[in-house]
């Protein structure tokens, strides 16, 4: 069988790249391990930076999203000094998030390619990747029915994720991985609740760090930062609900909106970035390209502008013959992705003071201390903030 691009892995990456290519008329398949039902339930991230709704409102594909998304612009840190709000909306360049579920924004981008006749293949998994080195690189894959197909085209796109298999098909030499472990861990809830406030709220506690972001008007998403390691399920309801009320001190700022906890996982905070994010005809995209730790909700923004900036570069070749965008993508996209990396790790150390009360860790919270009061009285620190924060 061939195509003109194999795109590997049918998330924001893979989907929006898709839909990018075949609105310029572009052959592509895409080929996605999981069920349809399980990519159109996968409950992620949820903070769609301006940029990403600026493409995706280009391309036709926002429909969903500028009907149910909702417009959130403030974020509000909690210490035990009390409560300061930022309005980042109308700070820095003045742009704001649109909150729309990532599960839903999947589901719409399926039926956006489908609709076009596109050929997305679910349950079918890419198990190899050869010839990227020639003008025809191929993907084995699986299918539903077990038997093993090649796949050749022209170009390979690896938009499957932080554990997909296009990371693997570059050899160890031909690009530099840099990689840390931020030693955190969150729990990452989902509670059926509405938000219990209209910011994102930030609590920055001695037991460790609280979060609260908001998703659809009936979920909210919370973490607690806990031990590496811990196993979700020894979080029952009553402790989740007891551990955030603590740390985003609900006695002073106002009670949590309870509600079943459908979801508990545990996150480990770690970062990576590959360079250069190409391999021959081999183009890594989103997760795939970077792994972003999810403190300033980076990742699926990244994944679309990285998206877009290869749609545009294969186009540019395959409809016009210029070589240069695709020759450009990775050093295009690579000083981005290490903006959001700097802003993320930055966030980091915000919201996260290391636990005991050795030297160093009395120290760094002292920092963290001075940070937190640059940011609530400083405006240039705020626009500054402001401009990372939505900005990609
Ligand atoms: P995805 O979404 O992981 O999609 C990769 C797809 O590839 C498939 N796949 C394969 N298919 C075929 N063959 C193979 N061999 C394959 N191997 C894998 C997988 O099944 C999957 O469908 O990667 P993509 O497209 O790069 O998108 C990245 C985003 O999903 C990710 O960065 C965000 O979800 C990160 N993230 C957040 N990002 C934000 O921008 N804002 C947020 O608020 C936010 N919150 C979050 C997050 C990530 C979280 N987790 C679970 C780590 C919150 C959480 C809890």
């Amino acid at each position: 069988e061939s195509t003109t691009v194999t795109i590997i892995g049918a998330g924001p990456a893979g989907l929006v790249l898709a839909n990018l290519l075949a609105a310029a008329g572009i052959a592509c398949t895409v080929v996605e391990r999981s069920s349809r039902v399980h990519v159109e339930q996968r409950a992620r991230a949820g903070f769609l930076a301006a940029n990403t709704v600026r493409v995706l409102t280009g391309a036709g594909l926002a429909d969903g999203l500028l009907k149910h998304g909702r417009r959130h612009d403030t974020c509000a840190f909690r210490t035990a000094s009390g409560e300061f709000e930022l309005a980042y909306g109308g700070l820095g360049r003045g742009e704001v998030h649109t909150v729309y579920p990532q599960q839903d924004l999947v589901r719409d981008l399926v039926a956006a390619f489908l609709d076009r006749g596109g050929d997305l293949r679910f349950e079918t998994a890419a198990v190899a990747v050869d010839g990227l080195g020639t003008d025809r690189p191929a993907v084995t894959t699986r299918g539903p029915d077990g038997a093993l197909r090649r796949l050749s085209g022209r170009f390979v796109a690896g938009c499957d994720g932080r554990h997909g298999i296009a990371r693997t098909a570059v050899p160890a030499g031909a690009v530099r991985r840099y990689r840390r472990d931020h030693g955190v861990s969150w729990l990452a809830l989902l509670a059926a609740a509405p938000q219990s406030m209209a910011a994102v709220a930030y609590g920055v506690h001695p037991d460790g760090f609280a979060g609260h972001m908001a998703r659809t008007p009936d979920v909210t998403r919370y973490y607690l930062q806990c031990p590496r390691g811990d196993d979700p399920a020894a979080w029952t309801d009553d402790r989740i609900w007891t551990a955030l009320g603590a740390r985003l001190r609900a006695d002073r700022h106002g009670p949590l909106h309870r509600g079943a906890i459908l979801e508990r996982r545990v996150v480990d905070m770690g970062s990576d970035v590959l360079d250069p994010i190409q391999y021959g005809r081999l183009f890594l995209v989103g997760d795939a390209a970077s792994l972003i730790s999810p403190s300033a909700a980076k990742g699926a923004n990244l994944a679309v502008m990285e998206a877009e900036l290869l749609a545009a570069a294969l186009t540019a070749l395959l409809d016009g013959g210029d070589e240069r965008p695709l020759a450009r993508y990775s050093a295009d996209c690579l000083p981005r992705i290490w903006r959001a990396q700097e802003f993320s790790h930055w966030m980091i150390n915000l919201l996260h003071g290391p636990a005991g009360d050795g030297e160093e860790a009395v120290f760094l919270r002292a920092l963290q201390q001075a940070r937190l009061e640059s940011l609530q009285t400083s405006r240039r620190h705020q626009d500054h903030f402001a401009e990372n924060y939505v900005g990609i």
